[in-house]
């Protein structure tokens, strides 16, 4: 990495003194480093005067919340920044713009978004969001059709794929998700009061098959650019307003991964809404309101990605067999609820956790919430292969919930 290293807040300013359109020369500027996620250093940078703001990421050579035992790739920072471009170009509304890459010094230049709140804290806080469903499922359809062998030139996609080679960043994935927490492993982490749910997980001989499938799809199914790491915490939100960052784990393959991602942290949430009194009304209120989300993310996905095959489908043999489009949405689905379901054990049992649980307060409501989410998670992974309809996670989760 020759010439890389972190900066510091003042190094940070400086570089923000190179943006005129944004900063006056003689402005007094401040910074914070507001870095809350694994991995990277976030520098805010704002012009009390003015209000105006500007982002600067910028990638650690190790993963930020493990140490610099765990190292990482910087280059991920190239390929956040090109995934941030090309879906800004799909998605101008719902992706932030991106300023300057400097690929040595691993730093990504942004739009603040910083009226924006981190939709895992609004969901946490109890907001409701009613364009999320539409805006994330248009940032899906846009996203994933256009980047597949569906929506743009095939020989471009392979020569797009070589650029999207993430192999340390998929690595993660393969074992955070699909390998660590179905056995005993040092990262897993999770309370001693539900070490026999870790332990069931080792034993279940029907859910390891199916963890095996899907890690075999995270691994061999190239089919669109994906996000590679679309949690709440990747999503900016307001109630009028959806923008989704964070691409870092950007790389070709199975968009039910991503579609997975958003159901799962929307039931994550849902499981810890047992923070709030069964007698609170507002509870049965929240969880009707993340249960309507995850519907709408499906079936509004589902509706916007069968238009846009209509209109643009690139292939002639893909648009004229007949049913061929119902069997593609029928096993998207399917993957879907597959992932979306390993994604919500991983954050129980695995390494990197959600505050939607860890942060409840009380012991034994905490431990409640989490086995709720394992156990829609597990189901969800059961049961993938037989979806025929979204309707049926929703079955899951309140027959699950109602226990
Ligand atoms: C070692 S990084 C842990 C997790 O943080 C990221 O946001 C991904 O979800 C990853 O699995
Ligand atoms: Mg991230």
């Amino acid at each position: 990495m020759p010439g890389y290293h972190p900066y510091s807040e003042a190094e940070a300013i400086e570089l923000a003194r190179s943006f005129p359109d944004v900063f006056s020369p003689e402005a007094e500027l401040s910074c914070r480093e507001i870095g809350d996620g694994n991995l990277n250093l976030v520098f805010h940078i704002t012009e009390p005067a003015t209000g105006k703001g500007l982002i600067i990421k910028q990638a650690l050579p190790y993963v930020k919340v493990f140490g610099e035992s765990w190292p990482l790739s910087i280059d991920r920072a190239r390929i956040e920044g090109e995934a941030l471009r090309i879906q800004h170009a799909l998605a101008p509304e719902l992706v932030p713009q991106v300023f300057l890459t400097d690929h040595e010094q691993a730093i990504t230049v942004m739009e603040d978004l910083s009226d924006h709140v981190i939709l895992r804290k609004g969901l946490m806080d109890r907001t409701v969001y009613p364009r999320f469903a539409g805006d994330i499922s248009t940032f899906l359809a846009q996203t994933l059709f256009f980047t597949s062998d569906l929506g743009m030139s095939q020989q471009e996609k392979k020569l797009r794929q070589q650029a999207f080679v993430n192999v340390e960043l998929c690595q993660i994935t393969e074992d955070l998700i699909f390998d660590e927490p179905y056995r005993e492993h040092e990262r897993n982490n999770y309370e001693d009061a539900i070490a026999d749910e870790a332990a069931a997980l080792r034993a279940d001989g029907a859910l390891l098959t199916e963890i095996a499938l899907l890690r075999e799809k995270f691994l061999t199914r190239g089919e669109a650019l994906l996000h590679g790491d679309l949690h709440t915490g990747s999503i900016f939100a307001l109630p009028e307003s959806t923008k989704v960052i964070d691409p870092e784990f950007a790389f070709y393959g199975p968009m039910g991964f991503d579609i997975g991602a958003v159901i799962a942290n929307l039931l994550l949430n849902y499981a810890g809404q047992e923070h709030w009194s069964a007698d609170d009304a507002s509870r049965k209120d929240y969880r009707e309101f993340l249960l309507e989300t995850v519907r709408g993310t499906w079936t509004q996905f589902s509706a916007k990605f069968r238009t846009l095959w209509d209109e643009h489908g690139q292939d002639p043999v893909f648009s004229n067999a007949p049913g061929y489009q119902d069997l593609y949405l029928d096993r998207l689905l399917q993957d879907t609820i597959g992932f979306a379901g390993a994604k919500m054990v991983r954050r129980v049992v695995g390494f990197a956790h959600v505050a939607d649980l860890d942060a409840i307060p009380d012991d034994a409501v905490r431990e409640r919430a989490k086995r709720l989410a394992l156990s829609i998670g597990k189901e969800l992974i059961r049961q993938n292969r037989s979806f025929r309809s979204i309707e049926q996670a929703i079955d899951i989760a309140l027959t699950a919930a109602a226990r």
